[in-house]
């Protein structure tokens, strides 16, 4: 990887409403922790690209991408928050540059290994602090944790943030994810509380 350039530290290192703060770092997700094969991994960004090909990198490749870190807080729908952690990887708008989405995308999927899947609006994907995570705090992250590659997104929910994340789906239409379309909110913004799918209003997500 290339010399690790910083990002500047996170804006606003402080608990959104109804958040309390959370000593230590849990593991929190659904399903079984998936098992890293190195042979078989590769990152794939599909759907409406701007050339309109499937780009794949494998988990070689991935790793000569330039290399990033950001400060940021992580809040979890369920009510704790963990300030402060340092993440290391590959920005997302290192990845849009890499692979351009055609001019009509409006939104991603990210997919994570067995299906688990979060929407995002394209602006939303592409802010300067949303990075594909393969470090928190120097250290590479543990397979519980999502190794060998997470998604942060440290201005909305930490749902948006697929663990063993696999590829991004660029979208020309809006489509709800894993936990959108299980009665959370389509955007997710822990600043205006956006956690429950019946919080929504129009414009904020498809038809339910
Ligand atoms: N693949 C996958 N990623 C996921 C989840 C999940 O269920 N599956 N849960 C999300 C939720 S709800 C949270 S709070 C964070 C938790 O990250 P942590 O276990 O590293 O604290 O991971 C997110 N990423
Ligand atoms: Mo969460």
């Amino acid at each position: 990887m290339g010399q690790p350039e910083s990002r500047g530290v996170s804006e606003r290192s402080e608990l959104p409403p109804g958040q309390r703060l959370q000593r230590g770092w849990p593991v929190t997700h659904y399903g079984p922790v998936p098992k890293f094969r190195p042979e078989r991994w590769e990152f794939r960004v599909f759907g409406a690209t701007a050339d309109g090909d499937k780009h794949c990198w494998t988990h070689e490749e991935f790793g000569d991408l330039p290399y990033e870190t950001i400060v940021a807080d992580l809040h979890c729908v369920t009510k704790f928050s963990m300030l402060g952690a340092e993440w290391g990887g590959v920005s997302s708008r290192t990845l849009l540059e890499f692979s351009p989405p055609a001019p009509d995308v409006t939104h991603v999927m990210v997919w994570a290994e067995y299906g688990f899947s979060s929407n995002l609006r394209l602006a939303d994907f592409a802010s300067e602090q949303a990075i594909f995570a393969t470090h928190r705090d120097g250290e590479p992250l543990t397979a519980e944790h999502g190794f060998p590659l997470r998604l942060v997104v440290p201005h909305l929910y930490a749902w948006k943030g697929p663990k063993w994340v696999r590829g991004v789906e660029y979208m020309t239409a809006d489509r709800r994810g894993f936990w959108e379309e299980r009665g959370y909110h389509n955007v997710g913004d822990p600043w205006r509380e956006q956690r429950y799918s019946y919080q929504e209003e129009p414009g904020d997500g498809p038809e339910l």
